[in-house]
């Protein structure tokens, strides 16, 4: 990591602590008992900070970058509130997400619902990690012309979120596998709403609301409407997001992933699984279809030798050259804005080079 970059995170880790002491205050000044005060930290310190924290950071990076110059401290500290509120969203989601999915292990350590003690208590757990946001959003936020923006943007973010678990969960029959019910089209409609929305166009809109960014301005002769502009390019980068995350779950082991990849074992619409779908022979196919879904290590490991016969790798590295120069030429075609609260095109170079061939 560059020392930049390790300051960076440093600073937005900083912001942390301080919030940490706001929601274990908050849980103290409602009386509850030491047991209940000493719960609510450890779920905190479990599931909130240890990840890239890539989410998280570009609510200030968008914040600075609109702002045109550095953030003062009181600046600075808003918008790692919201940056922390994207966390405390995305841990509420991977708490659940890894009930639902049957999961071992998240960012090298048991799932939360796997840790000792905690059991089905981690439903509940993922609920507060939820209500913690409006309660820091009400604290910071509420005197603010933005306040209502950033609550509806949480609000309409969450429920597209969920619409999205639903269909992913629903196209992953526990009982009955049937591949020919998958296809691109849904896996695009799946990924766009459980992951796009809240991972790519939630930190940047965040930024903006806070950033007063109206809704629409002249630029470079023509009318800008910037949340669309922004949503126009951010799902795309969500759906290049995920499409890595199907990928990495099958091809990176383990230690270096830190979490096991379920995806074959929960006969989940995967990309790599439909990319193979697309390519096999008759004889592949009957090898997926015995094996695809299967609560079993064996068959597991006989799809995964499919996916590596029809080249899933090599198509994959063909799918990431072609979309980080579609993505490339959809960002310079924004026309760049001028003066604070307009669009600037390093908000979202900044993010493609958060996650092009990330490995993790
Ligand atoms: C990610 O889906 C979506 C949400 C809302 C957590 P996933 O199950 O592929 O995520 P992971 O691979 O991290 O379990
Ligand atoms: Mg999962
Ligand atoms: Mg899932
Ligand atoms: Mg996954």
């Amino acid at each position: 990591m560059s020392s930049d970059k390790a300051a960076k995170r440093a600073r937005f880790e900083g912001a942390w602590a301080r919030i940490r002491e706001e929601l274990v205050a908050h849980v103290v000044s409602e009386g509850m008992p030491a047991e209940a005060v000493e719960w609510y930290g450890k779920n905190l310190d479990y599931n909130v900070p240890g990840g890239k924290l890539n989410r998280g950071m570009s609510v200030t990076d968008t914040a600075e970058i609109l702002k045109g110059a550095p953030l003062d401290d009181a600046e600075y500290y808003k918008a790692a509130v919201l940056g922390w509120g994207v966390e405390l969203l995305q841990a509420f989601f991977l708490v659940s997400d890894d009930i639902m999915d049957s999961s071992i292990t998240r960012r090298g350590q048991p799932c939360w619902y796997r840790a000792p003690g905690v059991g089905m208590i981690a439903i509940n757990d993922s609920f507060m990690l939820e209500a913690a946001i409006y309660f820091l959003l009400k604290k910071h936020f509420r005197g603010d012309a933005c306040y209502v923006d950033l609550l509806e943007l949480f609000h309409e973010t969450t429920h597209q979120t969920e619409l999205g678990q639903l269909i992913d969960l629903i196209t992953a029959d526990e009982v009955h596998v049937e591949l020919d019910k998958f296809s691109l089209e849904k896996h695009r409609l799946i990924v766009i709403y459980k992951t796009a929305y809240y991972s790519f166009y939630l930190p940047v809109a965040l930024a903006m609301y806070q950033s007063g960014v109206p809704a629409s301005y002249t630029a470079s002769g023509k009318t800008i409407e910037p949340y669309k502009t922004a949503l126009s390019i951010l799902l795309p980068l969500g759906e290049y997001f995920q499409i890595q995350d199907d990928f990495l779950d099958f091809s990176v082991p383990p230690e270096q992933l830190g979490k096991i990849g379920t995806d074959i074992v929960d006969n989940k619409c995967s990309w790599c699984v439909n990319i193979a779908l697309a390519a096999c022979t008759p004889a592949q196919r009957a090898v997926l279809d015995a094996n695809y879904g299967r609560k079993d290590a064996e068959a597991e490991a006989r799809v995964k030798a499919v996916f590596e016969e029809v080249g899933v790798r090599e198509k994959y590295a063909a799918y990431e050259a072609e979309v980080y120069a579609r993505l490339v030429a959809m960002i310079e075609a924004i026309p760049e804005g001028e003066g604070r609260g307009t669009l600037r095109r390093e908000i979202f170079t900044s993010f493609l080079k958060k996650i092009y061939k990330r490995q993790k």
